[in-house]
């Protein structure tokens, strides 16, 4: 059994974060139904594609293991149908524009009058304030949420990242507040409310710069590149490619010249000596100059080109071997066609190959976070409306003169089969 096998999920989300929530609760178990608009469906189906008349990939690795029904909320039948599966379910989760529910009919204090168990989930932009009505996309919430105001180089512009913290890292968010409110009602019988607002999300992982804005009322950031030379502002800087953390590191070259030919290497105290001796320059161990923590904060530059003349001399995949020999740490800079072809993440299923109707074979980040009892199978995201008469019939227990019906009134959009006459 699943861990969240039972737990039938109303899935309101589309674009990215609230699809990678629901997607994490599928791969744990839970029947998550992804309720889209008729003929249109999650926009990010015909986003970005890289193969005509197919979905996108965008919306392929972000729905998999889901089912698909389609449902005009809008309509008189369709929301007859929307009350039915909110009874039925226990979670709803949903990333629309502020609003956009209630304007649906379907308010928080509905939503309870009709299922007291359920949990209404959301993911919004802003938490209440100023910006609440306002829509959010990924870097919008980068940008606001402190990421970007501190990743770049000091004489660059703010930087956003690859890595979708806005929305993936919201969606994970609101993930753990969905368990969390289901965990409650187990003890109280009662659903209730939880919102991951993007902005916050971000911040909460950009805690440490929250720490270092704090740290500058008492002086300089001495493990910034700035220090001692550069100036400080009364504002947390950007850290260019400075440690987060209270050791040194800094990402140097290596052999090859690509532009993914670097590893992030970091000066724990004890790997002074290590890197020392690798770099032939061993009178340096003991030189005062050279030995503390204390003594090389202050040429943090000329410790890392030290050591980045040895580097250069090895690629980066054997500085890794050899560093990691003698227990310090270090990660290659490893770019997305290495992370695809790397044996290990496909023996764990952190990469996983998934074949889909349409489609094809495509690659896809599977369940990156592993119970023991509970492991992931990640299978395909569903086509549009794939599962509609399956989830009108198991989940709302209409019969097929039924589902007919339901069809004719329009409430469902139009049948494929009607649709391609
Ligand atoms: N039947 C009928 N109508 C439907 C429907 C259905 N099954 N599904 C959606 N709709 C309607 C919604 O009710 C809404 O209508 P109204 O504007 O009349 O209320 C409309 O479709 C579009 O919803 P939207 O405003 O959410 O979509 P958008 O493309 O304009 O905005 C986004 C997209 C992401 C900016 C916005 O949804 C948002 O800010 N979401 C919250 C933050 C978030 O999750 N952002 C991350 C997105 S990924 O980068």
């Amino acid at each position: 059994m699943k861990a969240l096998e039972g737990v039938r999920i109303l899935d309101f989300t589309h674009v990215q974060s609230g699809p990678t929530c629901t997607q994490l609760l599928a791969w744990f178990g839970a029947d998550v139904i992804k309720v889209e608009r008729p003929g249109v469906g999650d926009i990010t189906r015909t986003q970005l594609r890289d193969i005509p008349d197919v979905d996108s990939l965008y919306f392929t690795m972000l729905n998999g293991n889901k089912r698909s029904m389609t449902l005009d909320t809008k309509s008189e039948g369709g929301k007859a149908i929307l009350e039915r599966l909110i009874k039925a379910c226990d979670v709803l989760v949903e990333n629309f524009a502020p609003g956009a529910i209630d304007r649906m009919g379907f308010p928080w204090e509905k939503i309870q009058e009709l299922n007291p168990r359920m949990i209404y989930a959301s993911v919004k932009g802003f938490g209440p304030g100023p910006y609440e009505d306002c829509k959010v996309y990924e870097n919008v919430a980068q940008c606001t949420g402190g990421s970007a105001s501190t990743t770049g180089f000091d004489d660059g512009p703010p930087l956003v990242t690859g890595s979708q913290i806005g929305d993936s890292g919201t969606g994970l968010h609101l993930g753990l507040g969905i368990v969390t409110a289901l965990y409650h009602r187990e003890k109280t019988g009662r659903g209730q409310r939880v919102l991951a607002a993007m902005q916050d999300g971000v911040l909460n992982l950009a805690r440490v710069k929250l720490r270092d804005q704090q740290r500058l009322a008492h002086g300089p950031l001495k493990e910034y590149p700035q220090y001692p030379n550069g100036t400080f502002t009364d504002e947390c800087p950007r850290a260019g490619n400075a440690s987060g953390g209270g050791q040194p590191g800094w990402a140097v070259k290596t052999k090859g010249g690509g532009a993914n030919d670097y590893i992030y290497v970091i000066i724990q105290p004890p790997g002074w000596a290590v890197y020392m001796k690798l770099c032939g320059r061993e009178e340096l161990i003991d030189d005062p100059e050279w030995a503390t923590p204390e003594a090389r904060l202050p040429k943090l530059d000329q410790c890392f080109a030290l050591i980045e003349e040895w580097t250069k001399t090895k690629d980066k995949f054997e500085v890794m071997e050899i560093l990691n020999e003698r227990n310090v740490p270090c990660g290659p800079i490893l770019s997305m066609k290495e992370l695809a072809e790397e044996p290990s993440l496909r023996a764990t299923g952190t990469v996983v190959e998934v074949d889909h109707p349409t489609r094809g074979k495509y690659l896809t980040v599977g369940q990156p976070i592993k119970l023991s009892d509970s492991p992931a199978e990640v299978g395909p995201s569903p086509l549009l409306g794939e599962h509609t008469d399956e989830i009108l019939g198991d989940v709302l227990g209409l019969s097929e003169d039924e589902i007919e019906a339901t069809w004719a009134s329009g409430a469902l959009g139009q049948k494929a089969s009607a649709a391609a006459e």
